[in-house]
């Protein structure tokens, strides 16, 4: 089922979401091998790091905690290198960029660079890192949040522009955040909500000590323990949100079951992250096809047909 998404066509409603197996032009390539609908990649610097030092990331069935602190291999080899060029650009399928800069100064930058840059879709600029050592969560901060809009939006990109947001627990906090985003309504083409609930804590039983090292073993939480949240997010966005403004759900989505939920909840396209990282790139025509399998149960032959259309409680 084709998805109209910034301007695009896309063939399908699900992709992979910016984080893990999204680093290397060889894993990107992986993604668009497969049935993903485009191709996002790990969220860059202007210059390349190696991020936090290990272990920085666990697993266990039902959730996953990361401190990864940011390991890209730079803009430049996102939108510029011969590799990427190959290898993701060839595949024909939509390829966003991915962005979090170290400051508004390095985003206005990396911005500037992917518009003059061939075969990029769009950009997913993304205020709700939790792992930066020193660094708050951009997208708590509603100053920071209505700043970092408000020069994105004087800059005039070419470009759809698409904002990842932290989880919100309060629906105070959802009203402002959607208030900031409304006024930048012809600015900012999308929301991926959300990212990895921060600064969560896990400890190992053996050792008595944190699950990762860095940060004194705080980490973003995701998997299939985090979906309530992100259905959440995505549900109360789609209330709040000017229309025209779509939402890309994300968290916790690892069955066709799980994309369903999210469309249900106003989702016009689906990320999978942490169910990529575990089961690789072949996860999503899994997804994928039980995504088909459910909606020819139910006789569903638009996604228009049943996004944002949850039924109240009976
Ligand atoms: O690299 C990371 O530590 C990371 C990032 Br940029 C992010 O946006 N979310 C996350 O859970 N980890």
């Amino acid at each position: 089922m084709q998805v109209q998404f910034c301007g695009l066509t896309l063939d399908g409603c699900v992709y992979n979401a910016s984080g893990p197996r999204t680093g290397s032009s060889d894993a990107l390539a992986k993604v668009g091998s497969s049935k993903s609908c485009a191709i996002l990649t790990k969220s860059a610097t202007l210059l390349p790091q190696n991020g936090n030092p290990l272990p920085r990331t666990y697993t266990s069935p039902n959730f996953s905690i990361n401190s990864e602190g940011l390991p890209n291999k730079s803009i430049d080899y996102y939108i510029d290198s011969e590799t990427i060029k190959e290898s993701v650009l060839d595949s024909g399928k939509p390829y966003f960029v991915s962005i979090s800069g170290k400051s508004l100064d390095d985003n206005v930058e990396m911005m500037k660079r992917i518009c003059k840059a061939p075969g990029v879709a769009g950009i997913e600029l993304n205020l709700a890192c939790p792992n930066v050592i020193g660094h708050p969560i951009i997208a708590y901060d509603m100053v920071q949040l209505r700043s970092a809009l408000k020069t994105v939006a004087s800059l005039s990109l070419p470009l759809p522009i698409g904002i990842k947001l932290p989880p919100y627990f309060d629906f105070i906090h959802y009203q402002k955040a959607a208030e900031i985003i409304n006024e930048y309504k012809s600015t900012i083409s999308y929301i991926v909500t959300m990212n990895t609930v921060g600064n969560t804590l896990m400890i190992s039983p053996h050792s008595g000590s944190p699950v990762i090292s860095p940060k004194g073993g705080y980490g973003g939480l995701s998997g299939p323990a985090v979906k309530p949240i992100a259905l959440a997010q995505v549900r109360k966005f789609s209330e709040l949100l000017d229309p025209s403004i779509d939402i890309v759900g994300v968290g916790g989505v690892q069955s066709g079951q799980d994309v369903y939920d999210m469309i249900l909840c106003g989702a016009k396209v689906v990320q999978v992250g942490t169910c990529h990282w575990i089961e690789g790139p072949k996860c999503f025509d899994r997804i994928v096809e039980e995504f088909e399998e459910i909606c020819r149960k139910n006789g569903v032959k638009e996604l228009e047909e049943i996004r944002g259309k949850l039924k109240e409680w009976s």
